[in-house]
C-alpha cells in the first residue's frame, strides 16, 4: 500500500492524543518536509475504539459508565473491541492507506494484547487470532509506545476530568497493562519506546526524530 500506518500506544494519560495532533501539525507545517511527503495525499487522524460510526456507538457502550446497568464481561469486551477494529480497518484505515495517506491511529492491536490479555488475563493466543481476523493481517508500519509511570498517566487522565469506566479499574490492572507493553516492545522491533514522562515538547522531539529517519527510509517504498 502507498500510505503509511503509524500507531500510538501506551497506558492512559500517556499523551497519545496530544502527540498525534502535534505530529500532524508538524508534518503538514514543515516546509523542509514538503518534498519528502509529496508521495502521500494527506494525514488522517483516527482512533480505537471509535474511528467509524459503528465504532463510536461501540465506544459509548465500552467506555461510558452510564449506558449499561450491567457489567460487560471480559470476553464480550474482547469481541466488541474486535468488532470495532474490523469495521475500522475495512471502512477507514485500508481505504486511506490505499489512497496514499499517512494514518495516525490512537491505539490498535497492541491495546487488546495489553488490556484484555495482560490486564484481564484473557488467552494471548486467542487474542492474536482475533486480532488477525479483525485486521486481515494489517500491521502498523511503526508503533510509538508512549511509556510513562502508570501513576503519572492516571493522574494526568484524572486532571483532564474525563475519567471513564476503564480508567477507574484498579492500579494493579494498569500495572499489568504496562507490563504487557514492556513485553510487546521486547519482542517487536517495529515498536519504538518513547519516554513520555518528559514535557510535551521533549516527547514530540523524540517522535519527530524517529519520523524523519522513517520518512527517508520509506522514500522509495
Ligand atoms: N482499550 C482496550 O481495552 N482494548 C483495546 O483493544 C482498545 C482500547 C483499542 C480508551 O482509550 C480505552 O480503551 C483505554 C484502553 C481501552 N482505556 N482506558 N482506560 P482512549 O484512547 O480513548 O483513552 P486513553 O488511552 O485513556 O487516552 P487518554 O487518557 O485520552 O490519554 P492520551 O490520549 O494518551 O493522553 P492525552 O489526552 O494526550 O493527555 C492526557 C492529559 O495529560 C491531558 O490533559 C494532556 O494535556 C496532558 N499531557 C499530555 N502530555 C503531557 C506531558 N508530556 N506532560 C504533562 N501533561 C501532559
Amino acid at each position: 500500500m502507498i500510505g503509511k500506518f503509524i500507531v500510538f500506544e501506551g497506558v492512559e494519560g500517556g499523551g497519545k492524543t496530544t502527540q498525534i495532533e502535534l505530529l500532524r501539525d508538524w508534518l503538514l507545517g514543515k516546509e523542509e518536509l514538503r518534498q519528502i511527503l509529496s508521495k502521500y495525499i494527506n494525514v488522517v487522524i483516527t482512533r480505537e475504539p471509535g474511528g467509524t460510526q459503528l465504532g463510536k456507538a461501540l465506544r459509548k457502550l465500552l467506555l461510558s459508565s452510564d449506558v449499561l446497568a450491567e457489567k460487560i464481561q471480559n470476553t464480550s469486551e474482547l469481541l466488541l473491541y474486535a468488532a470495532d477494529r474490523a469495521q475500522h480497518v475495512e471502512a477507514l484505515i485500508k481505504p486511506c492507506l490505499e489512497r496514499g495517506a499517512i494514518v495516525l491511529c490512537d491505539r490498535f492491536i497492541d491495546s487488546t494484547i495489553a488490556y484484555q490479555g495482560y490486564g484481564h488475563g484473557l488467552d494471548l493466543e486467542l487474542i492474536q487470532q482475533l486480532n488477525y481476523i479483525a485486521t486481515g493481517g494489517l500491521k502498523s508500519d511503526l508503533t510509538f509506545w508512549l511509556d510513562l509511570d502508570v501513576e503519572i498517566g492516571l493522574s494526568r487522565a484524572k486532571n483532564r476530568g474525563n475519567f471513564d469506566r476503564m480508567e477507574r479499574a484498579n492500579i494493579e490492572f494498569h500495572r499489568r497493562v504496562q507490563q504487557g507493553y514492556q513485553e510487546l516492545a521486547k519482542n517487536n522491533s517495529l515498536i519504538v519506546r518513547i519516554d513520555a514522562n518528559l514535557t510535551r515538547e521533549k516527547v514530540q522531539q523524540q517522535i519527530q526524530e524517529i519520523i524523519m529517519q522513517k520518512l527517508v527510509e520509506w522514500r522509495y517504498n
